[in-house]
């Protein structure tokens, strides 16, 4: 009887103890997030994951935890965004001209020339026009929280210092996976060859193609400048990335947690941009020590290139809408006011 009555209660302590062990093992196993982006851990898209990781561990109290995988080990940026679609992978930064295929209207950021300066970009993409953009993702199951700066785009390659429209002629040039650098490098006379980026460094250090083009940030923290002789600084567009998060992941949250990722998600995005404008600033500079040649476009070249692409403009209003275009650059001419 007394040996009975001691194995009930080891019994029921030994349930109770399993019961609060469960509970204890759920309260306290973060929900860890999948988090892809493209460039290394040493770039201004790694030094902003690093924030955006912090600051949702430190909102959350710990229980949402971000394992993020850089150097696109998770997969090209269209890879890693069906991987969101299908509910494989919770989160990613990438480039919003990647997602074309996906949303149409994110079209309208490859507008060639489309902002003159920062400023104008962070007042469009953050204000209704962004905002408009951005929601379109939902319905393909992507939720976009914010975008955070690649920057304007400069052009590298190994064949010939480009200063002049005609410099471009029989460039093989590789250009994102989207049909408006597609175009727009074709009208410069390039020989445009789509690629993703996680194929870039090889296929210049193989010479399968002679260029590329990215902001300086980029050309520095990806070390183009080791295989790439000749930039020219053309500023020929501003391209922003975007912190994307599952729609299948995200319908999933609560409140709460959906609140975690969209302020963390903000404050990564002003961090960054600071960050990738002090770093800009300076890498032309760095990329000159360490041995590129830099041609900086003169204004009349400039202004022929941009006036050969502004044939392009109509098919981007057509495909990202008549009503998103107007609006765009009614928000512009304001600002410019
Ligand atoms: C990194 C890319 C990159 C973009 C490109 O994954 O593909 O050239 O500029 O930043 O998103």
């Amino acid at each position: 009887m007394k040996t009975f009555r001691r194995s009930l209660i080891t019994c029921a302590v030994g349930v109770s103890l399993v019961v609060a062990g469960l509970a204890n093992a759920q309260d306290i196993k973060p929900r860890l997030i999948r988090f892809g982006y493209g460039l290394n851990e040493q770039s201004n898209q790694g030094r902003a994951t690093k924030v955006l990781a912090d600051e949702i561990e430190k909102l959350s109290g710990g229980k949402m935890k971000l394992r993020a995988v850089g150097a696109a080990a998770l997969g090209s940026d269209v890879q890693m965004q069906q991987a969101l679609i299908g509910g494989a992978q919770e989160m990613m930064v990438g480039s919003t001209a990647t997602l074309v295929g996906i949303t149409k209207e994110m079209a309208l950021w490859d507008t060639p020339f489309l902002f003159n300066n920062v400023q104008e970009a962070d007042a469009v993409l953050d204000g209704p026009v962004g905002d408009k953009v951005r929601a379109k993702l939902e319905e393909k199951g992507l939720v976009g929280l914010v975008y955070w700066e690649n920057g304007f785009r400069n052009l590298t390659n190994s064949k010939r210092s480009v200063a002049k429209l005609e410099d471009m002629d029989g460039i093989k040039l590789r250009v994102m996976q989207n049909p408006v650098f597609l175009e727009t490098f074709k009208t410069l006379g390039a020989n445009a060859v789509p690629l993703p980026f996680s194929e870039l460094f090889s296929a210049l250090e193989t010479k399968a193609v002679d260029g590329q083009e990215n902001p300086f940030n980029t050309i520095l923290s990806s070390r183009f400048y080791e295989i790439q002789k000749y930039l020219t600084v053309s500023n020929h567009v501003y391209s922003p990335w975007i912190v994307l998060v599952s729609k299948k992941y995200w319908d999933g949250l609560s409140a709460d947690e959906k609140g975690v990722l969209m302020a963390a998600a903000k404050t990564s995005r002003d961090f960054m941009r600071k960050d990738t404008r002090a770093e800009a600033a300076k890498a032309l500079a760095d990329l000159k020590e360490k041995g590129m040649e830099i041609t900086v476009l003169r204004a009349t070249e400039a202004g022929r290139m941009r006036d050969k692409l502004t044939t392009i403009n109509g098919g981007i209003a057509a495909s990202v809408g008549m009503d998103l275009w107007k609006e765009t650059q009614a928000e512009l001419a304001r600002l410019r006011k």
